[in-house]
């Protein structure tokens, strides 16, 4: 229980409230220009309401090529109402590639840390990055220039750097089985391939789904996003029970695969 880990919010869990469109937080939001933004475009901080629980980890979220904010932000409430300060961030240019998109969700990490009104809510020491596509392939980026990042999720990423042995950060990469922009053959599946076979690692790939499953509310992302997070971010192990043993494929899972148990 929370003597046990500090970092423990909310209830204990159960498999229908991680996936419930929202958890037991109560979610406010504030939205960051592009002018008060310093090295990525502005966006969105969902954040819990209350301040009764003290601080919470925070995940910046970015889209993909071509994208806005928009095309993610689903996301913001249904991770924020779990516990979790959420910042999902437009770019400086809807072309800019992964590396600079892996580049600006730190930036608003530190923002979102250092600057922003809700900064006092946040607990910098755990942070972790998403994204979809190009947006996923700079969560990678991120995770590899910033390896004290306690969790990274790319969805439905795409890159061309296909090796990612330098990450230390614990990542759950999601595919979609009929992705035809970012096919897992050459994207999802080589990056869960290549990272460190000693790191808590999941490819989890999306059944029947194109590349742009992200895109909107979708429960099988939602729930394992939700334990990944909540087991590397917050420590709480409560959330292991639905990331071990390994899911089974079903109507939306093709495959899961990973490491089990984490932490050893
Ligand atoms: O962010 C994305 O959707 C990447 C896929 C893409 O359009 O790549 C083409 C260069
Ligand atoms: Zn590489």
């Amino acid at each position: 229980h929370a003597a046990d880990n500090p970092y423990e919010r909310g209830p204990a869990p159960t498999e229908a409230g991680i996936e419930a469109l929202r958890g037991p937080y109560a979610v406010s939001e504030t939205s960051v220009s592009s002018l008060a933004a310093s090295g990525f475009g502005g966006g969105t901080i969902y954040y819990p309401t209350s301040t009764a629980d003290g601080t919470f980890g925070a995940i910046a979220i970015s889209p993909g090529y071509t994208a806005r904010e928009s095309s993610i932000a689903w996301l913001g409430p249904r991770l924020a109402s779990q516990g979790f300060v959420v910042f999902t961030i437009d770019t400086n240019s809807v072309y800019d590639q992964p590396a600079s998109r892996g580049r600006q969700l730190l930036a608003a990490l530190d923002h979102l840390t250092e600057r922003s009104p809700v900064r006092s809510r946040v607990d910098s020491d755990r942070l972790a990055v998403m994204g979809h596509s190009m947006g996923g392939g700079g969560s990678l980026e991120a995770a590899k220039s910033r390896p004290s990042l306690k969790a990274a999720i790319p969805l439905t990423p795409w890159n061309l750097d296909k090796t990612w042995p330098e990450l230390r950060t614990p990542t759950l990469i999601v595919g979609a089985e009929r992705d035809s922009i970012a096919p897992v053959s050459s994207h999802a599946e080589p990056f869960y391939n290549t990272l460190p076979s000693s790191l808590d690692r999941a490819y989890l790939e999306l059944n029947n789904a194109t590349h742009f499953a992200p895109n909107v509310s979708n429960t099988t992302i939602a729930k394992y996003s939700v334990s990944w997070l909540k087991r590397f971010v917050d420590d709480d192990t409560r959330y292991e029970q639905f990331l071990c043993p390994l899911p089974r494929p079903d109507l939306d899972i093709e495959e899961y695969r990973g490491n089990c148990p984490h932490g050893s």
